[in-house]
């Protein structure tokens, strides 16, 4: 007897192991396991045995057997749901991705660029980077660098004022900075020379927008300020810019100009490798007057000063023939650089 109930569940237990279906599992929960299966059917026999011991030692072993089919059974189920929840999720799941054009990875404008590039040079020639604010007072951006009120080179500017009252101050002398200089009058205030520093940033003027000309641009400035610093240093600077940014075929020049917050004052042009002349910005020697609104003596330090317009440099860079273009955000053209 007890051989024929380890045979049975053996059968029963092989029978399982290769169920592939569920629906095949409940009828077998039902033929193998259930009060009328295969197991529980062994149990009638029990009669025919002759001793209380051998029925009690198979009675024990038909329910060990059943419990031993019902956890396999359990288990087989267990593990068929599990794949038919893995084969839905497989089935039923949404590609929600789809890219018309395969992407790719976008970059830096190219003024962005420019102005990362220019930080680089002027890392690499020993100046530090200084930065100041966008909305300025008229006192930093012109009375500061030498252009008191009423002077005529206030008009040049075509200044954007902003409609903000200072605490104890005036309507009318908040202003978008319209060049990185007043950061020069900032530096000075905030540290003891020797000062090399360069600042870019963006910079507004009432400007109607041309192929050169917009009404917000971005300048960086330079200023060293030190003991005995020559206009000879100031050309040496901007001949190694230059090269530095631009390549070795390229020069540069100063030409005589005026700004009211230099002394002397030139304009800074660089000359392509075909011959051709472009100018880039303004530069010269800090005016004392400026020096002194920086807290500095003149009779002890001095200094230059310079100030490109990054866009313009980033346009000859490339060759871009209109200023705008850049700013139309156009992909078909920004991807270009
Ligand atoms: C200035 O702004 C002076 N602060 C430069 C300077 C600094 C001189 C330190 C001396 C010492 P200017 O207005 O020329 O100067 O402008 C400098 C440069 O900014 C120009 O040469 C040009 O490259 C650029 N620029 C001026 N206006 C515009 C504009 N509307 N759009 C794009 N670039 C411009």
């Amino acid at each position: 007897m007890l051989t024929e109930i380890s045979n049975a569940r053996d059968a029963a237990l092989a029978e399982i192991v290769v169920a592939d279906a569920l629906d095949l599992v409940a009828s077998l929960t039902t033929r193998l396991a259930g009060k009328k299966g295969d197991l529980a059917l062994l149990k009638t026999k029990l009669g025919s045995l002759d001793t209380v011991e051998e029925k009690k030692a198979a009675g024990k072993s038909i329910n060990e057997a059943i419990s031993a089919v019902t956890a396999a059974l359990d288990e087989r189920r267990e593990v068929l749901t599990l794949r038919a929840l893995e084969e839905r999720v497989e089935a039923e799941r949404l590609d929600l991705t789809e890219f018309v054009v395969k992407p790719s990875r976008g970059h830096a404008h190219l003024v962005t660029q420019a102005w990362e590039r220019l930080e680089n040079v002027f890392i690499g020639l020993g100046f530090q980077v200084a930065e100041g604010p966008e909305v300025e007072t008229d006192w930093h951006n012109f009375e500061a660098l030498n252009m008191g009120e009423g002077h005529p080179a206030r008009g040049e500017f075509d200044t954007l004022f902003v409609d903000h009252i200072p605490p104890g101050g005036r309507a009318g002398t908040t202003l978008l900075r319209t060049h990185t200089s007043p950061v020069q009058i900032r530096t000075m205030l905030e540290s003891e020379p020797p000062i090399y520093i360069v600042a870019p940033g963006r910079v507004f003027r009432r400007d109607t927008p041309d192929a050169t000309h917009m009404p917000v641009f971005h300048q960086i400035e330079g200023l060293v300020v030190d003991r005995g610093i020559t206009m000879a240093d100031l050309a040496g600077t901007i001949e190694a810019f230059t090269k530095a940014f631009f390549g070795p075929g390229f020069t540069s020049r100063l030409r005589p100009s005026y700004f009211p917050f230099t002394e002397p004052s030139a304009e800074f042009d660089i000359q392509r490798p075909n011959g051709e002349w472009i100018e880039l910005g303004g530069c010269g020697m800090v005016h004392p007057n400026v020096l002194r609104a920086g807290g500095l003596d003149p009779e002890e330090w001095s200094g230059f000063a310079f100030g490109f317009g990054i866009d313009r440099m980033a346009k000859e860079r490339h060759g871009v023939e209109d200023i705008r273009e850049m700013y139309t955000n156009d992909i078909r053209f920004l991807e270009q650089f």
